[in-house]
């Protein structure tokens, strides 16, 4: 194949980022037999928790009353204060209008174009409308979050809920890991020889259970997300519960675990969902991780726009530890663009650029249009750079390298081939 002219590159990786199918890997999706729990359609985009978060910024509503409103009123109410009376320019409050430019729906800021919506959404087939939003998003798969202790999902595991391939699963174990106090209780109910201080038999149980739930789910990986002040090795449950119970399962599993690090939980719990903060960790604890356990893999994402350099340096010590994402607080274009450009430099191409952590399912429209639109030409700058220093790449050069960023980095990683 023929090496790009310059001014080649940045229509060649536009094209190619436009072409490929993504694997989506950290979403709050839900395959459709898990029912309710997976949210869609226009009130639920506009009650993301990062919009209600926006509404009282622009609104004098408190949060109580706000809560005790009809899922139907909260929307009226959002779309009103934050995209009738201010323009939408926010990520988060972009993202609804995107959503709706990509399903060809009316985006103006009236109460007609929310009406549209409804009708819009109310007509569709949840199975058809699930592959009319990944081909709009470009996206092949998902991988989803299932916590085997949330009430609302676990009974439909346990009925045998039916799989589905574009939804992967991931057993999620911040209940356990995080809140096993409140938690305790219901492994013992279910037959689990475990008590509240965490003695005796209860971390091997902990890890029977776990080993169980991998069984059932078949997950690609399991998952936590975890405080800022994430200390390892410490005096906890926690900690005693990672070394005996999880990182065990995931070596006999041979899948990795994703640590999600540096979330000040309900900093305002008024707020609920969206009352949670950020905090810079302390990364010694991923460093004492890699160095107990080489054998474990991790997916690691941090909350802290300060803490991401400091990975990038981890990452090039430690070759079980995979980089991922933009999370959360950070998947806004302007530190998308610093992350890759670091991760780029410091780590090639051995990383997951961005997931978009999709809580309703029309939002994998607008997240994955702004991760394209943000890195084009970070990549093709990056190739740019490469031909001016005597090395011209090719389109086959930027395809292997897209595969690799958005699909088989995963997938080996995953598996656990390099
Ligand atoms: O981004 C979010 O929606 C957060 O509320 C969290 O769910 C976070 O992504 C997580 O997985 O813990
Ligand atoms: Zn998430």
């Amino acid at each position: 194949m023929s090496t790009l002219a310059y001014e080649q590159i940045l229509p060649t990786v536009r094209e190619e980022l436009q072409s490929l199918k993504i694997i989506d890997i950290h979403t709050h999706l839900y395959m459709p037999s898990l029912g309710s729990v997976g949210l869609w359609g226009i009130d639920e985009l506009i009650t993301y928790h990062y919009l209600e978060a926006e509404l009282f910024r622009s609104h004098s509503i408190t949060p109580e009353v706000y809560f005790s409103l009809s899922k139907t009123e909260k929307a009226d109410l959002i779309w009103k204060t934050l995209f009738i009376d201010n323009p939408p320019v926010s990520e988060a409050t972009r993202g609804v209008v995107a959503v709706l430019q990509g399903l060809g729906l009316p985006t103006a800021g009236t109460l007609e174009t929310l009406k549209d919506a409804r009708a819009f959404f109310a007509a569709q087939k949840l199975e058809d409308h699930i592959g009319n939003v990944f081909n709009a998003a470009g996206i092949s798969e998902v991988v989803m979050t299932n916590d085997p202790l949330d009430p609302a999902e676990y009974p439909l595991w346990e009925q045998g809920a039916e799989p589905d391939s574009r939804f992967h699963a991931v057993v999620r174990l911040d209940r356990i890991l995080n809140k096993w106090p409140e938690h305790w209780s219901i492994l013992k109910e279910k037959g689990y020889d475990v008590n509240l201080e965490a003695t005796g038999n209860t971390a091997s149980e902990v890890r029977r259970f776990i080993s169980n739930w991998c069984k059932r789910m078949k997950p690609v990986y399991m998952a936590c997300s975890l405080p800022d002040t994430f200390q390892f090795p410490e005096e906890s449950t926690r900690a005693m519960f990672f070394r005996e119970a999880v990182l065990p399962v995931c070596r006999e599993f041979n899948i990795p675990m994703s640590i999600m690090i540096g979330v000040r939980y309900l900093v305002n719990p008024a707020l609920k969902l969206a009352g949670d903060g950020v905090g810079k960790a302390d990364l010694r604890a991923v460093e004492r991780l890699c160095l107990e356990f080489p054998d474990n893999r991790f997916f690691i994402s941090l909350l802290s726009r300060e803490n991401q350099h400091e990975l990038c340096v981890y990452a090039r010590k430690f070759a079980q530890l995979m980089p991922f994402g933009c999370w959360w607080f950070l998947n806004n274009p302007s530190i998308v663009e610093e992350m890759t450009r670091e991760r780029m430099e410091m780590l090639g191409t051995t990383f997951i650029p961005q997931h978009s952590d999709a809580r309703v399912l029309e939002q994998v429209i607008y997240k994955w249009k702004n991760t394209r639109r943000t890195l084009a030409p970070i990549l093709a700058g990056t190739y740019q750079t490469l031909a001016e220093d005597g090395r011209p790449v090719t389109r086959a050069d930027i395809q292997h390298d897209l595969q690799k960023l958005f699909r088989s980095n995963f997938t080996n990683f995953v598996a656990g081939v390099k």
